[in-house]
Order: C-alpha cells, then sequence, then structure tokens
C-alpha cells in the first residue's frame, strides 16, 4: 500500500497522505496552544485566589467549528471523487481484460471470459491494460486485495457479482491477499498478479490452451487420471471449478498460493519441492482446505505421490 504500483493505488496513497497530513499539522497546532495555556497560565506559587472565570466566546465558537468544517470538505471532496474513481467498471470497454475471480476456501480461480482460459493463484496480466473484474464465491465471503496495486473488493456469498478495475502500469509480480476471514487457512489465501509485456500476454494464453499432458508411465498415468483429474482440470479439459486448474503448474510463482517457487531458495523453495511438501501434507500446509489426502484417501504410496509430483513439476509452459 505504502508503495503504490498502478494508479488506483496511487489516488488510494494519496488520500492517506492528505489525510494524515492534515491530521499533523492539526495535532502540532493543538498541542502547541495547548503546552501554550499550561506554562503561560499555570498558577503562581503565591497565588491564592480563584482565576477569572471566562464562558462563551463567540468569537472562538465560530473558530473552532469552522475550521474543522474546512477540513472535513477539503478531506471530502478528494475521498469522494477517489471512491467513486475506484469503482470504475470497464466491462464494456473493448480493450479492457475481462477476468472472472472466484474465492474458494482457500484458493482464487481466474477465469479468462474472452480468451476460454482458467488458471489459479497466478493471475497473469498485461501491463498497462485495465483488466476488468466480475468477482463471486464459491462458499464464504472472501475479499479480493492487492495492495500495491487497489483496494479491496468483496466477494458475496449471496449470488451477487462485484465489479472493479485496475491496471498495472509496470511489469512485475504483486502480491494479492483474501482480506476478509473465511476460515482456518484464510491467511494463506495468497495469490500474485503477474504484470507481462503484451507479446508475452499472448503467449501465455496461447499455451495456456495446449492440449493436456499425463505422467509417461503407464500406471501413474492412470492413477493420475483417476485420482486427480476428477477435481482438477489441465489443459484443454473442460474446468469443472472444483480445484485450481493445474496447466502449467511448474511455470507457476507458487504452489497453492503460499509456496513460494524459488530456485535459488532464498525466498521459498524450487517447485518440485513445494510441491512434495503439498501433495505429502496438504493440510500441514493450509489447514482445513478441501483437497483430499493423497497417502490416507486416495491410498497412493510416497513413490506414487513422488512421482506424480515430479510429473507436475516439469509440467512448464513454454
Ligand atoms: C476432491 C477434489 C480433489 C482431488 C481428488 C484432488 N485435489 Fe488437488 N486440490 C483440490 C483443492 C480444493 C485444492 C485447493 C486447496 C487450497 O489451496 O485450498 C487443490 C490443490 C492442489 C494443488 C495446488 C494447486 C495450485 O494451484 O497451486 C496441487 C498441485 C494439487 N491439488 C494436486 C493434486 C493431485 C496430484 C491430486 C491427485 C493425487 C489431487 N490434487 C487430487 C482438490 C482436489
Ligand atoms: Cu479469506
Amino acid at each position: 500500500m505504502l508503495r503504490p504500483q498502478g494508479p488506483a493505488a496511487e489516488s488510494s496513497f494519496d488520500l492517506m497522505k492528505l489525510s494524515i497530513t492534515i491530521m499533523i499539522v492539526v495535532l502540532l497546532i493543538v498541542f502547541s496552544i495547548a503546552a501554550y495555556v499550561l506554562v503561560r497560565f499555570r498558577r503562581k506559587p503565591d497565588q491564592r485566589e480563584m482565576p477569572e472565570q471566562v464562558e462563551g466566546s463567540f468569537k472562538l465558537e465560530v473558530l473552532w467549528t469552522v475550521i474543522p468544517l474546512i477540513l472535513v470538505v477539503v478531506l471530502a471532496v478528494p475521498t469522494v471523487k477517489a471512491v467513486f474513481a475506484a469503482g470504475n467498471d470497464h466491462s464494456n470497454d473493448k480493450n479492457a481484460i475481462k477476468v472472472k475471480v472466484t474465492g474458494h476456501q482457500y484458493w482464487w480461480e481466474f477465469q479468462y471470459t474472452d480468451y476460454g482460459v482458467t488458471t489459479a493463484q497466478d493471475l497473469v496480466i498485461p501491463a498497462g491494460k485495465d483488466i476488468a473484474f466480475e468477482l463471486s464465491t464459491k462458499d464464504v465471503l472472501h475479499s479480493f486485495w492487492v495492495p500495491s496495486l487497489s483496494g479491496k473488493m468483496d466477494t458475496n456469498p449471496d449470488g451477487t457479482t462485484n465489479r472493479f478495475s485496475f491496471s498495472a502500469p509496470n511489469e512485475g509480480v504483486y502480491r494479492g491477499k483474501c482480506a476478509e476471514l473465511c476460515g482456518p487457512s484464510h491467511g494463506f489465501m495468497e495469490f500474485k498478479v503477474k504484470s507481462v509485456s503484451e507479446a508475452e500476454f499472448e503467449k501465455w494464453v496461447n499455451s495456456m490452451k495446449s492440449p493436456a499432458v499425463l505422467p509417461e508411465d503407464p500406471a501413474l498415468a492412470e492413477k493420475f487420471k483417476s485420482q486427480c483429474l476428477t477435481c482438477h482440470a489441465m489443459g484443454d479439459m473442460p474446468d469443472m471449478s472444483s480445484a485450481p486448474n493445474l496447466t502449467g503448474i511448474g511455470s507457476r510463482e507458487s504452489v497453492a498460493g503460499i509456496l513460494l517457487n524459488d530456485d535459488t531458495g532464498v525466498d521459498g523453495a524450487p517447485v518440485l519441492e513445494n510441491l512434495k511438501t503439498w501433495l505429502h501434507d496438504t493440510q500441514g500446509v493450509k489447514p482445513g482446505n478441501k483437497m483430499p489426502d493423497p497417502k490416507k484417501d486416495m491410498n497412493l504410496s510416497d513413490e506414487e505421490i513422488d512421482g506424480i509430483a515430479e510429473f507436475l513439476a516439469g509440467y512448464t509452459l513454454d
């Protein structure tokens, strides 16, 4: 929030600076007057009599009503302007990229309706373009929030949808959060916004559409199909919206949104390691999440789990 990376976040940051500046100025003036009065009018050692009692001053009362009024107006005008600008809707804008965001306990689904592409956890967008969001939830109330790009927007459990939009002028990866307590793994319900060049975005869309692949070992492929693809979709398979789409999972910024993929190991772990961590202990990583345990509930052996992890780590987009 304090390092805004786009116009929507900048307007919130400007409001914060304006209100904090006004607060500091008021604080300094009030405290200076209070300090002056304390020193100037304190009781002298030999003073015994009651000081003169002053009541009611028309001038002062007008002064301390009008000044706050002016300050409130100074705050209100840009705030109302920014609030209406933040609620802008680009859903009918031909140049905007439309993304349907669905909150799930505890992951984010992103559907690119104009491209027929669905992904999870990584929201890939072309830098500088307006992204028109339509937000809803599959279960409870969540709130979609990318602090460095924009304010929050709720996903309502009553079936209504919310719309808003933002853009990310600079290429980069921005961290997103669920900002509404939604269950035991709410704190791990993270996602990333990946702002890339227009050419890279087109390339990403095309590779997301390439046909699904399976593990080479036929026995493992069979297990994967029967145990995992009942919930998860990949490549050109129809997406049931019941679990994160796994297309190109090896190229993602994270596993399950929270285990950061980092080959240098400085800020996370390599993707293969994260996939193993996830598949061997999903409840340990995200307590209360809705994926069955591969070992206990799907009867997979450690070798099979590691084999699937290796296959998924190698399932990259190019
Ligand atoms: C009953 C449905 C279901 C089945 C079956 C299932 N999963 Fe999942 N899986 C989920 C859900 C739901 C999540 C999201 C969990 C979360 O993040 O809260 C998930 C998350 C994942 C993730 C992380 C995805 C991401 O976007 O980072 C991977 C990887 C994964 N599952 C692999 C597997 C594998 C491999 C199997 C088969 C052994 C499997 N799943 C079987 C429902 C399922
Ligand atoms: Cu949440």
